[in-house]
């Protein structure tokens, strides 16, 4: 059986979740849904990044211990991706025990290698980012909360990784996507990479990974943190660790490129690791010009707008308006004018048409179809074709372009239903196999297929548009798949439209 193994960065605890992070989550968890539904065993990683110096100082704040304030914390993100739908396998926190194991074990096994070695350093140093950066890069103004630092520290030799990292790069053209990033990187590159300083002395910050080899400091955050994606495996202990790695995705925002690209792949060649297959990184979601941040005071709270519109609008919103590895602008006016073309016009309206036109006229009994007329066998093969296309776009991450797919069918039904006019006919012949009952048993399957097709996106509300068809999930997506006079039941406004905001 084939795999996919997906991961999603893991967030600060501290923050509390935003749109942003909901993207990532719901994009990983659409690509997983969609991958299981085709067949492949998956498993899909998220969870949270709890050491650093801003936990420790917001627990001083708080007047609790670091450990209380993250266990307080992470119980919104554990929250939020249960409303939000996200069916991951397992959620890791970098306080778990075995983490915190592998870590150690990481660090031993690179210092015994001659990997590691004690330096003094004196430089500019991001508490915002927590890591040392670039005279040039405090110039360019991306960085908060800069101090100039001289101490003592452990360094991973990560320089001596960097052409071998190129020749990687190249060799791979799917490692970093999109090409605008892996080019990016390759700039990067282009310039003499410095060795990685991975330890911070305690006196100046307690909460981390003890270093194993020097009780006096604690580990970076950032090694810290991308071991996640091989200690929430299995690495270094049992068979399981290949069953899944190397990974297939990390999906990640474009303001974490470097440490994903750079940091994490000439860790994993020090630790004789394969590398994942790719890295993709997506673009922000924008508010007034600006990339949506805590620190900028102008999130968007992804529960507002699932409580408000429901859970499966905003995940749709959020892959049909976003172009992988683009920014995208949000408002609510966009959102409300996206739910109301999309969900209530379209989708919506093809539900109810249909459901409530088999009520009334077949007594809630899916109608046996006649012969297939040649607009009809024009349809079948059209959503034939639709279904390949979207599998296409899946696989290759189209996302908004699957979805673009999708909806184009779900648009034919109406039309063909306009063409058909069963309202019409339906006064004229009743019939079984009659012109009334054939277009609205073909109008019936092709709403399952639509439905059927959105699950990955909206598994609530195809569910139960599934189910009032008398059928559960399957990933069926031939035509012909209901039971003629099998029960069909009107689902209720699953979409109502949003009137006058
Ligand atoms: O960086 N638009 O965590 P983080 C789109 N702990 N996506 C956004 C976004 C926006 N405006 N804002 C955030 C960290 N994101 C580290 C990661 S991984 C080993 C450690 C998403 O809480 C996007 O995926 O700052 C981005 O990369 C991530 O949240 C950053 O989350």
């Amino acid at each position: 059986m084939k795999k996919m193994y997906i991961t999603t960065p893991i967030y600060y605890v501290n923050d509390e979740p935003h749109i942003g992070h909901a993207y990532t989550t719901i994009l990983a968890d659409v690509i997983n849904r969609y991958y299981k539904s085709i067949g492949y065993k998956t498993f899909f990683l998220t969870g949270t990044d709890e050491h650093g110096l801003k936990v420790q100082q917001a627990a001083v704040k708080n007047n609790v211990t670091p450990q209380q304030h993250v266990d307080k914390h992470v119980i919104a993100f554990k929250n939020i991706w249960k409303k939000l739908n996200i069916d991951h396998d397992f959620f890791i926190r970098t306080t778990d025990a075995n983490h915190q194991n592998k870590v150690k074990f990481a660090l031993q096994t690179l210092f015994d290698k001659g990997e590691i070695y004690l330096d003094e350093y004196e430089g500019l140093y991001s508490i915002s980012e927590e890591r040392f950066i670039t005279q040039k890069e405090a110039d360019e103004g991306d960085f908060r909360e800069i101090k100039k630092i001289k101490e003592k520290n452990y360094f991973f030799k990560m320089s001596k990784y960097q052409d071998k990292l190129i020749q990687h790069i190249k060799e791979n053209p799917n490692f970093i996507k999109p090409e605008s990033r892996k080019n990016e990187i390759l700039g990067f590159l282009d310039k003499p990479l410095n060795d990685l300083c991975i330890s911070r002395p305690k006196d100046r910050l307690e909460w981390g990974i003890e270093i194993p080899f020097d009780t006096n400091y604690v580990t970076y955050v950032w090694f810290d943190a991308l071991l996640n994606y091989i200690s929430s495996i299995g690495w270094s202990e049992n068979k399981n660790f290949e069953s899944w790695w190397p990974a297939d995705y990390h999906l990640i925002g474009k303001d974490i490129l470097t440490t994903h690209a750079v940091y994490w792949p000439t860790m994993l060649m020090a630790l004789n690791v394969p590398l994942p297959k790719t890295i993709l990184a997506h673009g922000w979601w924008i508010m007034e010009d600006q990339k949506m941040s805590k620190s900028l005071g102008n999130v968007i709270k992804p529960l507002d707008l699932a409580e408000e519109f429901s859970v499966d609008s905003l995940r749709y919103f959020l892959m049909r308006n976003m172009v992988l590895g683009q920014d995208s602008s949000f408002s609510r006016a966009s959102f409300i004018k996206r739910y109301n073309s999309d969900l209530a016009n379209d989708y919506g309206n093809v539900i109810n048409r249909i459901t409530i036109l088999i009520k009334k006229n077949f007594d809630g009994l899916c109608p046996e179809p006649g012969k297939y007329d040649k607009t009809e066998l024009e349809l079948i093969k059209l959503c034939d074709d639709i279904v390949n296309k979207v599998e296409k776009n899946m696989v290759k991450l189209k996302i908004h372009d699957a979805l673009e797919a999708i909806f184009s069918l779900i648009r034919e039904i109406n039309k063909y239903l306009e063409l058909k006019q069963p309202w019409k006919t339906i006064k004229v012949d009743k019939s079984q196999k009659g012109d009334a009952a054939t277009c609205l048993y073909v109008s019936v399957e092709l709403l399952r297929i639509s439905s059927e097709l959105l699950f990955p996106f909206m598994p609530e509300k195809t569910r139960i548009t599934i189910n009032a068809l008398s059928q559960e999930i399957s990933h069926n997506l031939e035509f012909g798949i209901i039971k003629p006079y099998c029960s069909i039941e009107h689902p209720g406004a699953l979409f109502p439209r949003i009137e006058n905001d």
